[in-house]
């Protein structure tokens, strides 16, 4: 634990009453949304300004204290959780939009706007910001752009990366940077803006972002297809791409279905009971286009890949059918699940997803696993739910049993043992499935260049040596 004295001094960089101690802050800012380990944070501090910040960093340098970053702590992979007496740096008072350019149709946002804010003000101006997923409510910018978060829209918009116009960032070293200054051409050598996103705050902080924004779309009208198997839903996938530019192309299991229709709150899509479903959403621009989808749903069902299908014809039904995804990971955390968000390219999904669930049926008999994911970018997200009567340590010491396995076939594939949440400490052991030694060497050099002291969330990504 930091010794208090540090602590007092902690107090003197900040405003009055912006370093927190007592046990009920320390639980509460210490911790994201995994159940892994306990948080235990030395203290929580709130910096107001870059300034704030940059004396942070350098009191922690001078003491060598470690800092944790801390956004909305919706993360999947503990990489916001302080469990080993670091103090948590949180952006909650750090969240107001500064600035927008109509003509750049860029917006300059403090680390702490919350997503759905930014989302809003886009549209306040007619615009939009594509990045999208569940926890939009609560997760904040700067750590969207810790974790390069993904979503729901990637296959039309990609990741927050793409969206990331310019940064500032403050590194571990204390020294204020910024990165690329907002420019769409910008050919002046590497481009030290890409390694901050997706770093999960291992080499600095992101102070200020400028986030680019995109036209509203059009009528998205969504439809849910039910397939008779997995396989099944890629030549649904490949059709409709075919024709139609996609916003989203996502699955789900129909163990995944009865968890949503068992909170009462949802409707069904239709009566087949079908054991895969693909949800997939398109602008409806013109009346051609919504023919042309119908056109495709009753293609697939004449080639047997769908069984039934509903398309939304109003906003209301819109809303509902994506309900059917997006409530899944908030509804299946009443049994703490053990996640894995793995990923392949799009073609060999349905090969890779049959390898997986083999090894986790044989290993897992009796748990209850529930697939979803986002097939249009080949990120699935595997979620086995522990039995009521299981205690949480075992059910996850179990399931770490079969990891080797699952990130064997991982590497196997060429594929991500995180495609979208991250490493932070639940992956951080299983790294060499994806990177190679060279690889994580040089990763390792790059951070103590910009964090010499390793002060940044240490314990994030690589495992402590
Ligand atoms: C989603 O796609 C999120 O819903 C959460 O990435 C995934 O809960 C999960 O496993
Ligand atoms: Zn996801």
């Amino acid at each position: 634990m930091t010794d208090p004295v540090l602590i007092d001094e902690l107090k003197t960089l900040v405003e009055p009453g912006k370093v927190l101690t007592d046990a009920a802050s320390l639980e509460a800012w210490g911790k994201d949304w995994t159940k892994h380990f306990p948080p235990a944070p030395s203290a929580i501090v709130f910096p107001k300004t870059v300034d704030q910040v940059q004396a942070i960093v350098r009191w922690a340098n001078r003491h060598k204290v470690a800092l944790v970053p801390s956004g909305g702590r919706t993360g999947l992979s503990a990489a916001a959780v302080a469990a080993n007496g670091e103090v948590v740096v949180s952006f909650d008072y750090m969240n107001r939009i500064l600035d927008f350019n109509a003509f750049d149709r860029t917006v300059v946002c403090q680390p702490g706007v919350v997503t759905a804010q930014l989302q809003a003000f886009a549209e306040e101006q007619g615009l939009y910001y594509p990045v999208d997923f569940a926890s939009s409510g609560s997760s904040q910018i700067g750590g969207n752009i810790g974790t390069n978060a993904g979503g729901i829209k990637v296959i039309r918009y990609g990741m927050t990366r793409n969206w990331v116009a310019g940064l500032k960032v403050v590194t571990g070293a204390g020294e204020l940077l910024e990165l690329n200054k907002d420019l769409i051409k910008n050919a002046t050598g590497y481009d030290l803006r890409q390694l901050f996103i997706g770093a999960e705050g291992t080499l600095g902080f992101v102070v200020e972002a400028t986030m680019r924004l995109d036209r509203a779309p059009k009528n998205l009208t969504a439809m849910v297809l039910g397939t008779p198997d997995f396989d099944s839903i890629m030549p649904v996938l490949h059709a409709f791409q075919g024709k139609l530019d996609l916003t989203a192309f996502e699955f789900f299991s129909d163990k995944g279905l009865a968890k949503i229709l068992g909170r009462g709150d949802v409707p069904a899509p239709f009566a087949t009971d079908c054991p895969f479903y693909a949800l997939l959403e398109f602008e409806a621009t013109t009346e051609d286009v919504a023919n042309e989808a119908l056109a495709l749903f009753e293609h697939c069902v004449e080639q047997g890949w769908v069984l039934d299908g509903v398309m939304s014809q109003s906003e209301q039904q819109l809303r509902n059918l994506w309900k059917l995804r997006e409530y899944l990971s908030e509804t299946i955390s009443h049994w703490t699940p053990y996640k894995n968000d793995i990923s392949v390219t799009v073609a060999k999904v349905p090969a890779f997803l049959r390898d997986i669930d083999a090894i986790v049926t044989a290993y897992y008999p009796d748990f209850e696993v529930v697939w979803y994911g986002h097939i249009g970018d080949g990120n699935l997200h595997l979620n086995i739910l522990k039995p009521e009567d299981m205690g949480k340590d075992e059910f996850f010491a179990k399931c770490a049993v079969v990891n080797k396995q699952v990130f064997e076939t991982v590497e196997k594939y060429n594929g991500s043992i995180s495609a979208e949440h991250g490493v932070g400490m639940t992956k951080r052991d299983y790294l060499a499935y994806s990177r190679s030694a060279a690889e994580i060497a040089y990763m390792k050099a790059v951070k103590a260049v910009f964090d010499p002291n390793g002060i940044m969330n240490p314990g994030k990504i690589f495992a402590p040596e």
